[in-house]
């Protein structure tokens, strides 16, 4: 196993990653910024290191100082969380050059997957389904390009090769705008991304978004942990996640999760990943793929009791995966809310001290959050503070013990976006499991 290993993050991943390493006998060495001194973690951790000022830029972004972190505490690896530099192919380069693990895929996977366009050239050679589209980046052939749309059929969505996430990306329903809106995506891309390739397709209107959880160790052994329904977001800012997808039957899981483990090893596929989808009519459409360890990951911890940090501990060490595909069982289901530091209404950030703070607990309820009482959640970061996480026999089950488990929680001193996820929870259509990724922006009236 890994002798000691650099948590490369903040907040409840780092603490999520802390716990991951004490079950294996890994010793762990948070870096923090200077307003994260007082982080749950770093508290815990068996050392400690300031890697620099509040700004992202200048501290969990900062590699030189990452990776000095590692050098003078002897560390091995470096893991990288979620954000910040977990999909960055030229940081998980530079940790390797410098001679420790990154705890993630290849950086040369990392590149591929980053490029959205060899992403889904990647995935229609594995025979991954991808939307159907330009096959490739759009050239300046402008009669070319209008036969593409006409063959694909408006509406189209014009996507930046180096976006993703929702960046980068323009609808067009209509011949008469479909060059300059090419041009206009290509221009913005450039200038946001520093690479103005663009390609094209089919623009599915009211798609879910489903993804699909796979692993893979450095020995060819590749495995799916089924799927998680993200439909529900705002902006892009994905607010309650389930697994099972509801509606979605076991043989589709098995047909596509397969396809996803097969493409792992077909590309040579190291660590935990995740193939996001979209979902309309019956059919799946590959979009693109996650090579980190995902905010909503606990959801499918729960339906499959895979422990999907430790997984990619183990991974980085050399080691096979765990368990095996025929070893996987899913049972029951699980439902994700995620807790911000906002204003409920006008999803205004709100940080500032917890004065009084009160977790709820029962049957199936678990809490990922490093929070606690007198805790200043700091205005540098992202607002998320805490994940809170059902489990139950059934769908109903899991939404229920949500329901009680808002009801407990108690924070006092900041904002929290609890109303919002109560109402949610509470929704008829929600709770109907029909949720598409137009729902919560209706339901709020956007
Ligand atoms: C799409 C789409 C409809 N058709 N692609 C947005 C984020 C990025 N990952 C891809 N996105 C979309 N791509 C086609 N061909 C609609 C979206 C989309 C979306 C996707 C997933 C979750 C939320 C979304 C919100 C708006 C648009």
């Amino acid at each position: 196993m890994l002798g000691k290993i650099v948590i490369a993050n903040r907040g409840e991943i780092a603490l999520r990653i802390l716990r991951a390493c004490r079950e294996l006998g890994i010793q762990a060495v948070a870096v923090h910024s200077d307003a994260d001194r007082d982080l749950k973690h770093v508290r815990l951790a068996d050392e400690s290191v300031c890697i620099g000022p509040p700004p992202s830029k200048d501290s969990y972004l900062n590699v030189p100082a990452i990776i000095s972190a590692a050098e003078v505490t002897d560390s091995v690896a470096i893991h990288p969380g979620y954000g910040f530099l977990s999909e960055n192919a030229d940081f998980a380069e530079r940790v390797m050059e410098s001679g420790f693990i990154f705890i993630g895929p290849k950086p040369e996977t990392i590149r591929i997957m980053g490029d959205k366009v060899a992403a889904i050239e990647a995935m229609k050679k594995a025979g991954v389904p991808c939307v159907p589209g330009s096959d490739g980046p759009l050239g300046d052939d402008k009669e070319e390009n209008l036969r593409i749309a006409k063959k694909i059929g408006y509406p189209i969505i014009i996507k930046a090769s180096g976006g993703g996430g929702g960046r980068g990306m323009r609808v067009v329903h209509t011949e008469a705008a479909l060059l300059s809106s090419i041009t206009m995506t290509q221009t913005e891309a450039g200038a946001a991304f520093g690479n103005s390739v663009v390609y094209m397709e089919k623009f599915l209107e009211n798609p879910r978004h489903i993804e699909f959880q796979v692993l893979a160790d450095k020995h060819g052994n590749a495995i799916h942990l089924g799927e998680r329904d993200c439909s529900t977001q705002r902006r892009h800012q994905k607010v309650v996640e389930e697994a099972p997808a509801p509606g979605i039957t076991p043989e589709q899981r098995a047909f596509m999760g397969e396809r996803c483990a097969k493409a792992c090893t077909d590309i040579g596929y190291e660590g935990a990943g995740t193939f996001e989808f979209l979902y309309e009519n019956g059919e799946f459409y590959f979009i693109e793929m996650n090579t980190r360890v995902q905010v909503e990951h606990p959801v499918t911890e729960m339906i499959t009791g895979v422990d999907i940090v430790k997984e990619q501990l183990r991974i980085a060490a050399g080691e096979t995966l765990s368990v095996s595909q025929d070893e996987i069982e899913f049972r029951g289901h699980a439902v994700e809310c995620r807790l911000n530091a906002e204003d409920s209404k006008t999803f205004l950030p709100s940080p500032g001290k917890i004065t009084n703070l009160h977790v709820p607990g029962g049957p199936g309820v678990r809490v990922e959050t490093h929070i606690y009482n007198g805790y200043v959640v700091p205005p540098y970061y992202d607002s998320m503070i805490g994940k809170l996480v059902t489990h139950g026999e059934d769908r109903e089950c899991a939404i229920a013990r949500m329901r009680t488990a808002l009801n407990e929680l108690v924070i006092e001193g900041i904002r929290c976006n609890t109303e919002l996820l109560q109402d949610i929870i509470s929704d008829s259509a929600f709770q109907a499991g029909s949720q598409n990724i137009h729902y919560l922006e209706k339901k709020l009236g956007l």
